[in-house]
């Protein structure tokens, strides 16, 4: 499996690149290549981007730029790359990134293309599989949403996370019927009069069971406790 990140800051993805489960993934064999468009634009002097046509704030990253990355890292017409893999634009305007697109993104190669300034021309649309968002807020670039979009599909690849059983149980996965994960304590058992819920200190694994059930999905504080 490979996963191409296209972006004018690979830097961005110091971090991200580092963490264990990515580490893991890439020890199985998964490949994560950081390009920059700077590195394939056609044009002079490093530029990417361009000032909107019809007027308005902001900058544009350019459609030919974007076609010359893609051409250059995987050769062949720009418009051929998305035949061997899904090709995901990062837009506010796309459809909301959730744990399904997550699983569904993790079966296969997977190229993301990060947008800077007001986004890439949307000529792109020609180019990519899926547009995808992750949330009804504006970041300033795809970088954050294309680590918070990596993240969730690096999760799903298996031997990724060390422990199967923690992606099992992961919130919104199937295994949890798509809710939100029970409360986690550790100790100290009681802090600042702010009591652990006793029947998690039972060894009464039944209830324990019965009490985590209850809580899936919840985002409430616990009840209170006296
Ligand atoms: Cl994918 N990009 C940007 N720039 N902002 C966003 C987003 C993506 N998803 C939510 N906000």
């Amino acid at each position: 499996m490979r996963l191409d990140v296209f972006t004018l800051f690979p830097d961005a993805f110091t971090w991200f690149s580092q963490q264990p489960h990515v580490a893991r993934a890439r020890e199985l064999g998964v490949a994560l290549n950081l390009w920059d468009y700077r590195v394939h634009t056609p044009l002079r002097h490093g530029q990417v981007d361009d000032a909107p046509y019809g007027g308005g704030a902001g900058m544009v990253l350019r459609i030919d730029v974007i076609c010359a990355a893609l051409e250059g890292v995987f050769g062949g017409d720009a418009v051929d790359v998305r035949l061997a893999r899904r090709v995901v634009e990062l837009t506010p305007r796309g459809r909301q990134l959730d744990d399904a697109l997550a699983t569904e993104l993790a079966t296969g190669d997977l190229c993301v293309l990060c947008g800077r300034y007001e986004g890439i021309d949307e000529r792109v649309a020609q180019l990519v599989t899926d547009r995808v968002s992750i949330g009804p807020y504006v970041l300033s670039g795809g970088e954050i949403a294309a680590q918070a979009l990596l993240d969730a599909v690096v999760r799903k690849i298996d031997g990724a996370v060390s422990n199967p059983e923690s992606v099992a149980a992961d919130s919104f996965s199937p295994g949890l019927g798509g809710a939100c994960e029970y409360p986690h304590y550790t100790r100290p058992a009681e802090f600042r009069g702010w009591p652990v819920p006793a029947v998690l200190l039972s060894g009464d694994h039944a209830a324990v069971e019965r009490w985590r059930r209850e809580r899936l999905g919840s985002g409430e504080p616990p009840p209170h406790q006296d």
